[in-house]
């Protein structure tokens, strides 16, 4: 056995008591409340260091990437979303339902009368790239005040257009996302109807996708057809608040 050899049994081995340690401290009810305390207080400590509201940076025109990459989905075949394609996305209407006491179909036409914000940030992809882009959108805050959230509401879930896994059984293959309220009232949080000036083209998201800025790539869901206010997404696909998050990535992705 070389060096690297022997260091890596160490540390797999200390790894493995480690964990059989944790097994043995997690049976332990005093232990485990104490640990239960202590995650409090670490969570609340982030919250200080942290400020969820604060802005994602902003830039300029001149820093508008000439190509900005289109990821994940960027020409969904499902057939409902080619019939509202081939349309221009006139009869496309975003649904708000679930836990809000005036559930709401949006028309594009209502979503630009709403409230707008227009922004120039940079999109981070979990996969190593970034891009700046300009965004103009719907506030997500102020939407949801329309609605009305019901006390119980905790989360919202972007429920996509598009398949991205057409293995996957059942509907399980969709894409989907959730965000928790913090995000969602966010100022820069917008779902946005247009991209550097233009209509949002069909590989960034036609005719509807999320911004919320403060966080990675795969969080801004793009094809949207409705918004459900829950309480808990765990009944929801695959259970773990995204798509990508039922697969393994985070489901707080916050930079
Ligand atoms: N509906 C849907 N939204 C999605 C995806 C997707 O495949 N489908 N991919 C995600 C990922 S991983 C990234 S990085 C961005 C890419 O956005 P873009 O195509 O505009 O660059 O969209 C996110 N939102
Ligand atoms: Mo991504």
């Amino acid at each position: 056995m070389n060096r690297r050899d022997t260091l890596r049994g160490l540390l797999a081995g200390a790894a493995a008591s480690v964990l059989a340690a944790c097994d043995k401290l997690t049976l332990n009810p005093v232990v485990q409340q104490g640990l239960a305390m202590a995650e409090g207080l670490t969570r609340r400590a982030q919250r200080l260091v942290t400020d969820r509201t604060a802005l994602a940076q902003e830039f300029t025109r001149a820093d508008i990437s000439p190509d900005f990459r289109a990821n994940g989905s960027t020409n969904p075949g499902d057939p409902d979303y080619r019939a509202l394609a081939a349309t221009n996305f006139a009869d496309w209407k975003l649904v708000i339902d679930g836990l809000v006491e005036r559930p709401m179909a949006l028309t594009l036409a209502d979503l630009r009368g709403l409230p707008a914000r227009t922004q120039i940030t940079r999109h981070d992809c979990v996969e190593g790239w970034s891009a700046i882009g300009e965004w103009t959108g719907a506030r997500l805050g102020a939407l949801i005040d329309r609605a009305g959230l019901k006390p119980e509401a905790r989360y919202l879930v972007f429920h996509c257009a598009d398949t991205l896994d057409p293995n996957a059984p059942g509907d399980r293959g969709r894409y989907y996302e959730s965000i928790d309220l913090i995000d969602a009232r966010h100022p820069q949080t917008i779902l946005a109807y247009d991209m550097n000036g233009a209509p949002l083209s069909v590989k960034h998201g036609a005719p509807l996708r999320l911004r919320v800025e403060r966080q990675l790539g795969y969080k801004h869901a793009k094809y949207l057809m409705r918004i459900e206010a829950v309480a808990d997404f765990a009944h929801i696909s695959g259970g773990k608040g995204g798509f990508w998050e039922d697969r393994g990535y985070e489901w707080y992705a916050g930079i």
